[in-house]
């Protein structure tokens, strides 16, 4: 018994068996993709560049369930690995792979198709016997993850069995095997993951907003902005825009979407029609109740968003509630569901407060966009920064911002980019190095990452006044020095602390 052609592979219950295919990268998605479809009878070789005790595990883990063959270390990805002696019919990228890697490049050349873990994870969604989830999608340059999280409240808080997977850390095959299954699913995609998307018709799409990131990536903003253009294709009923930034509202435009799908747009101001916006502190519904045209449907207070509601904040709760509206949530469950929301760590989160100084984690401002909301918000900032820069501009930000900043503390390898933008905006700004080091092994790394922290922590310290605010905010991922956001978050955390008890015993 042979497999169907790759082109009709469109549910779980396709014969996918014997299908040849090469799984490129061992981390979260790449685990979830070959473990999947060797379980859909597909012969699957896993490739990974770093040969660590974390992929050999996982390598061990998908031989004894019935991979073909797991590869790590450098020289297995130099090239496209055949299948069993004979060449791959189908390549499944992690989110990390550019499509300039070798591997991709070669699978492109030789005509293979390149998926993501989100294109399979849609075309195995149905399957016989099992409820099938409806998808609501979110990217964004920021808010994605707060947005699905505030999905997935309002949801629960409407009855219905639901969960936020995809970049926000759960992968989506994981949420779609789900043997209980859901009812919706609030699905964060980055635009690594919708680069390699061709089929998905989600219910209901939005482009939270747009700036610089990934440009290394992508290789430039245009084609940055081309992959998130992608999560409105075939979107069925609403296709959810940004009415305060008209390019997103563009891409809606340009999308094709299912017949009948409608343009809805959110606001933090008054709302038209076909919008959900702020009305005298209420959030409302123009969009998805019957008399529009005359009147708008109470969903929330601004208040049921917490103590400090900043602007995006509110711009995300109306993205959240266009999402679950346009699935036929009621406006009760959304106030319900923004009451119960909790919008987690490394997020503009204080961390301390002494002698009229506050201590900042805002860790998950991994680029200038984020921090900008962060930094902001407080008048007077020593600002740690820097880290991996992704290719991105950093004379917007510091230009903006340059008259609340105090002293610059930088963190990161790579912090060139940044370094000349604020000598062209901020001259007079005092810049601490707070030191310099080098990507390295796992453990290494860690370690590093702790003393770079406990470093600029002190550095911060030695310079902050009463009425100034520490502001960790870096405007850069954290991969060169730290394991993750919430690593370099925690070190952060950590060396705070651990400054706050060194004062006390003195
Ligand atoms: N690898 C290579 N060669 C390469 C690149 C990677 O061999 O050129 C290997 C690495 O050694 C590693 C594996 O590929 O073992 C890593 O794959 P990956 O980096 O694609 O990461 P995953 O573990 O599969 O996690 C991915 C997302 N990671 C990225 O997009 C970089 C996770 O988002 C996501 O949560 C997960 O899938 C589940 O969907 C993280 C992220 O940083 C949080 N996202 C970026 C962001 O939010 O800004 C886009």
């Amino acid at each position: 018994m042979t497999h169907a052609p790759v082109g009709e592979l469109t549910s779980w219950d396709a014969n996918w068996t014997g299908l040849r295919v090469v799984v490129a990268g061992l981390g979260l998605s790449g685990f979830s993709a070959a473990d999947t479809l060797v379980e859909l009878g597909a012969r699957v070789v896993v490739i990974d560049g770093a040969d660590t005790e974390a992929n050999r595990a996982r390598a061990d883990t998908l031989e004894i369930v019935g991979a073909a063959a797991v590869l790590l270390g450098t020289a297995h990805v130099a090239d496209l690995p055949l299948v069993e002696g004979e060449p791959a019919e189908l390549v499944i990228a992690s989110p990390g792979w550019n499509p300039r890697h070798p591997v991709l490049a070669a699978a492109a050349e030789a005509g293979i198709p390149v998926w993501g873990d989100v294109e399979l994870a849609w075309r195995v969604r149905e399957r016989a016997g099992r409820r099938t989830a409806e998808w609501l999608a979110v990217t964004g340059t920021n808010g994605k993850t707060t947005t699905v999280g505030m999905v997935e409240s309002m949801l629960r808080a409407a009855g219905l069995r639901a969960v936020a997977a995809g970049n926000v850390g759960t992968p989506i095959l994981d949420a779609v095997r789900d043997p209980e299954g859901y009812d919706a699913i609030a699905v964060e995609l980055s635009s690594f993951q919708l680069h390699h998307t061709h089929t998905m018709s989600p219910l209901a799409s939005v482009v939270l907003n747009l700036a610089e990131d990934h440009i290394d990536w992508h290789g430039s903003y245009a084609e940055y902005v081309a992959a998130k253009a992608k999560i409105y294709e075939r979107t069925r009923v609403a296709a959810v825009y940004n009415v305060e930034q008209a390019e997103t509202e563009r891409l809606v435009e340009d999308a094709e979407v299912v017949e009948g799908c409608r343009a809805v747009g959110f606001t933090t101001g008054i709302p038209a029609v076909s919008m959900l916006g702020v009305v005298e502190g209420l959030l409302v519904d123009r969009a998805f109740i019957e008399d529009r045209r005359t009147s708008a449907a109470e969903m929330a207070t601004l208040e049921d968003l917490g103590e400090v509601a900043p602007r995006h904040t509110v711009a995300n709760a109306l993205a959240a509630a266009a999402l679950v509206r346009a699935y036929g949530v009621e406006p009760r469950a959304v106030r319900e569901g923004l009451r119960a929301f909790d919008p987690g760590a490394h997020r503009i989160q204080p961390v301390a407060r002494r002698g009229d100084i506050l201590w900042i984690n805002d860790s998950k401002a991994t680029n200038p966009h984020a921090a900008a909301a962060s930094l902001g918000a407080f008048a007077s900032v020593v600002w740690i920064a820097g880290g991996l820069s992704k290719g991105v501009d950093y004379d917007d930000l510091v230009a903006a911002h340059a008259e609340r900043l105090r002293t610059v503390v930088l963190i990161g390898t790579d912090t060139a980019a940044l370094r000349a933008a604020l000598q062209r905006h901020a001259p007079q700004v005092p810049v601490i190095e707070a030191a310099v080091g080098e990507t390295g092994q796992e453990r290494a790394q860690t370690a590093r990452g702790t003393e770079v922290m406990a470093a600029a922590v002190a550095a911060a310290a030695s310079v902050a006044a009463p009425g100034d605010t520490v502001l960790m905010a870096p405007a850069a991922a954290s991969m060169d020095q730290f394991a993750s956001y919430a690593h370099r978050g925690n070190a952060f955390i950590e060396a705070v602390r651990a400054l706050m008890e060194a004062d006390e015993q003195h």
